[in-house]
């Protein structure tokens, strides 16, 4: 375990790191992230995301070029989304402009958990925040399985789920939605993506289990909804309290970056029509592999395109 875990503070010979929260979350201190980095200084970065799962720079200078470059020495992007359109001029930017471009992300979930091949991480920029309100929250899926009853680690380890990005209309209120968000739901679900995951994945670089579930896991495999529903909700009153949680107040500038392998996260629209917009961009990943060694398994819609078009020669991997 790095010194760092129990320190509230380390410093090594690049990177000044600050714990935000006691389970996940920590704010990296001293670094530009238009700059050059040198390959010690990303393999710092690295490793502070493995350890703390979500890092946080305060006050960066980047526009969307400066983020892509950032985002290429971590990996490589995929294309915005699997159905959401690009920020003009820059396919691999998600422009999560509430109320304009897209829904509000009030929902906790690991980010296109619906394709077989979800992202490793995810990049966010802070454009325009509130004056009050829209902060977010991480969660730790590795700590959440860690600290599960014996016997429902157990349990979890052998169960697979569901994801999909197609709406769930039983829970769907049509009376409560207006016309933007009616617009949005209607381009998310544009192309259905249906994908069978293990319920617990082993992290291929850390090789920690965490639990693949979140806003778009829909049931066990092999269970009918209504089984699934009440385990689901246990799992889920794990991965979210608080204890396993770092809020984030923002401020424009700012970048964090997270694990999505071992996180979950919850945009809190508490802002009503204020303006507020962030820019993400994902890594590709791999499929999640089970305790077993099986992988995920595509039932319906293939993520190659998402995830292969904007690679370039030079991308880290
Ligand atoms: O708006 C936010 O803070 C987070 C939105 C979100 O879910 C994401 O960027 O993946
Ligand atoms: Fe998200």
């Amino acid at each position: 375990m790095p010194a760092s875990t129990e320190a509230t503070r380390s410093t090594s010979t690049t990177l000044d790191i600050v714990k935000v929260a006691g389970h996940i979350g920590a704010e990296i201190r001293g670094i530009d992230l238009a700059a050059e980095l040198d390959g010690e200084t990303v393999a710092a970065v690295r490793a502070a995301l493995l350890e703390h799962k979500v890092v946080f720079f305060r006050g960066q200078d980047l526009d969307a070029a400066g983020q892509e470059r950032f985002a290429r020495r971590f990996g490589t992007p995929t294309t915005a989304h699997p159905t959401i359109p690009a920020l003009d001029g820059s396919p691999a930017v998600l422009d999560l402009d509430y109320g304009r471009t897209t829904g509000r992300a009030n929902h906790w979930h690991t980010d296109v958990t619906f394709v077989q091949r979800p992202p490793l991480g995810s990049i966010l920029r802070a454009v325009t925040i509130p004056p009050y309100g829209g902060d977010t929250v991480w969660a730790n899926t590795a700590r959440a399985y860690a600290e599960l009853p014996a016997e429902l680690r157990e349990l979890a380890d052998r169960l697979w789920v569901v994801h999909t990005n197609q709406y769930d209309y039983a829970a769907y209120k049509p009376s409560d939605e207006s016309e933007d968000a009616a617009r949005h739901r209607a381009v998310f679900t544009s192309v259905a993506y249906e994908t069978e995951h293990p319920v617990v994945r082993v992290h291929p670089e850390t090789g920690e289990r965490s639990l693949v579930l979140g806003g778009f896991a829909r049931r066990f495999v092999d269970w009918s909804a209504e089984d699934s529903r009440e385990l689901l909700r246990l799992f889920q009153a794990h991965i979210t309290e608080l204890e396993n949680t770092v809020r984030w107040r923002w401020a424009p500038g700012d970048v964090a970056f997270w694990d999505n392998r071992a996180t979950q996260h919850y945009a809190i629209a508490d802002y009503g029509t204020l303006p507020r917009r962030v820019q993400r961009i994902t890594l590709a990943g791999d499929a999640p592999v089970a305790v077993d060694g099986r992988t995920s398994r595509a039932v319906t819609g293939d993520d190659t395109a998402y995830n292969s078009s904007l690679a370039q020669p030079g991308d880290a991997v």
